[in-house]
């Protein structure tokens, strides 16, 4: 058959024009921000691939929507055009706004895990695990083994071990287990999905044990898209029909709107138990305000509705990880040890691989970060040995398998000629990788240090 390729299903309408700078300008910036990404200037950045939360661009219908807003205190529009995207698309009975994914964790680790409690996940993510154990909870990682590990094929490594879960349950009693958290595209593996089939055996082992499910459904989209391409009996369905039936395996969901919804800021919690939702839309007034607006404004629940419609678009889908891929495959061909298979919202480099001479107390990946940060202006993330941050109870770092700088790749945002600009510098660095010295930590806030740590060069 003749090749027929993805392109942009949009035009561009409004352009944001970008600082080119210098690279000793480059040198003296990131040195000033402890070597930490995060802590650059947004305008000493050429291409910023930090994360694709929050960051991509709204299309014209979303920023017509936000001339709707009501901005009423109470009972906004707004709110109900929101709960009816959500019941429409997603299937749940209730949901509450929140500012944006973490507030929706807060309140449902708050409202299910008491003291002692044991909450199993496909891999930890950094928020939802600190809100778990800040909740009482502790999280285990139930993931299959070939997560864990940056080359191997399987088509959905996001998948639970279900007898990891077994394991869990014989050890502390399914009545310790308050729900399993199960995330599509697991962000921390590389963006890899999880299947229809696992999630399927997951609910019938969870019913029978009497466990909740509880999805954190913030990439859904792109997981739907990957058991479109790859899970038998799913070719010919809908990118829509495929992410309902997804959240019809969950019992309720914490969703940041900023990845799939393609909005800069929002995000909800969703439940089916009516006792668990009176809890929950009462705890949101302390954290967030009242249960019809949640920490957003009227025009940003409008938006927010709007892109949850345009998520599960099949030009959008096939376009948005069409670019991903795009950048994945120039870098495979540029022998770059990156995360395979090419996951959904990002291509993840393996620092260990790229820097073999560091220790992962050297933080290979925060360093390589910083060097093709110094490189070309691309801005990107560390996800390794700094993520994962310390056990809260032994106060030892975790020592992560996957060692990986995320290049996240924003929606609607860059355009090929960006991809490979991109790919051409982390060719560069790859090219003097042998020249790169490892970091020391000297300064490591108590939460998330990830976010605020501050390094200098060994
Ligand atoms: O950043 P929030 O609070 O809207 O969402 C938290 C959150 C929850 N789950 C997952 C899988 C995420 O990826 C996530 C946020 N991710 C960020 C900020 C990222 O850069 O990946």
């Amino acid at each position: 058959m003749p090749k027929r390729s993805w392109a942009e299903p949009f035009k561009i309408k409004m352009v944001e024009l970008l600082k080119m700078t210098t690279p000793k300008q480059r040198k003296d910036a990131i040195k000033k921000a402890g070597y930490n990404t995060f802590l650059l200037k947004s305008e000493d950045v050429y291409i910023d691939l930090l994360t694709d939360s929050g960051t991509s661009a709204m299309s014209d219908r979303q920023w017509a929507g936000m001339m709707l807003g009501d901005e009423a205190y109470a009972g906004s529009k707004n709110f109900y055009t929101l709960e009816k995207a959500v019941k429409k698309y997603y299937g749940f009975k209730y949901m509450i706004p929140t500012h944006q994914g973490r507030g929706a964790e807060n309140l449902l680790s708050q409202i299910m895990i008491k003291q002692g409690d044991i909450v199993p996940g496909n891999m930890y993510f950094t928020t939802t695990r600190l809100h778990q154990e800040m909740a009482g909870g502790t999280f285990y990682d139930v993931i299959i083994d070939e997560a864990h590990d940056s080359t191997n094929p399987h088509p959905f490594k996001g998948n639970i071990d279900l007898n990891k879960l077994d394991d869990l349950v014989k050890k502390f009693g399914a009545e310790k287990i308050p729900y399993v958290c199960v995330a599509t595209t697991v962000n921390m593996a590389g963006g890899q999905p999880v299947s229809m089939e696992n999630l399927k055996a997951l609910r019938a082992y969870t019913h029978k044990h009497g466990i909740k499910v509880m999805l954190d459904m913030t990439r859904i989209a792109e997981n739907a898209y990957f058991i479109k391409e790859r899970e038998a009996g799913y070719s010919r369905r809908s990118i829509a029909s495929i992410v309902k039936e997804i959240c019809d395996q969950t019992d309720g969901a914490t969703f940041s709107g900023k990845k799939d919804a393609l909005v800069n800021i929002g995000g909800f919690l969703a439940l089916n138990d009516e006792k668990k939702y009176e809890e929950a839309s009462n705890l949101v007034v302390v954290f967030e305000g009242l249960h019809t607006y949640g920490g957003l404004a009227g025009r940003d629940m409008e938006a927010m509705a709007i892109g949850i419609e345009e998520s599960v678009d099949e030009n959008h889908i096939r376009a948005r990880i069409g670019q991903v891929i795009y950048l994945g495959e120039a870098l495979l061909d540029l022998n770059i040890p990156i995360v395979t298979p090419i996951g959904g919202h990002g291509i993840f480099i393996d620092a260990k691989k790229f820097l073999p001479h560091l220790e992962q107390l050297q933080f290979p990946a925060q360093a390589l970060a910083a060097e093709i940060y110094e490189d070309s202006g691309v801005r990107t993330m560390e996800r390794g040995i700094v993520s994962a941050g310390r056990n809260a109870k032994t106060g030892d770092h975790y020592y992560p398998e996957l060692e990986l700088v995320r290049l996240t790749i924003p929606r609607r945002v860059y355009t090929q000629a960006h991809m490979d600009v991109i790919a051409e510098s982390v060719e560069r660095v790859y090219k003097k990788r042998h020249k790169i010295t490892g970091l020391e930590m000297v300064y490591e806030p108590t939460y998330l240090r990830f976010f605020q740590a501050k390094f200098k060069k060994l």
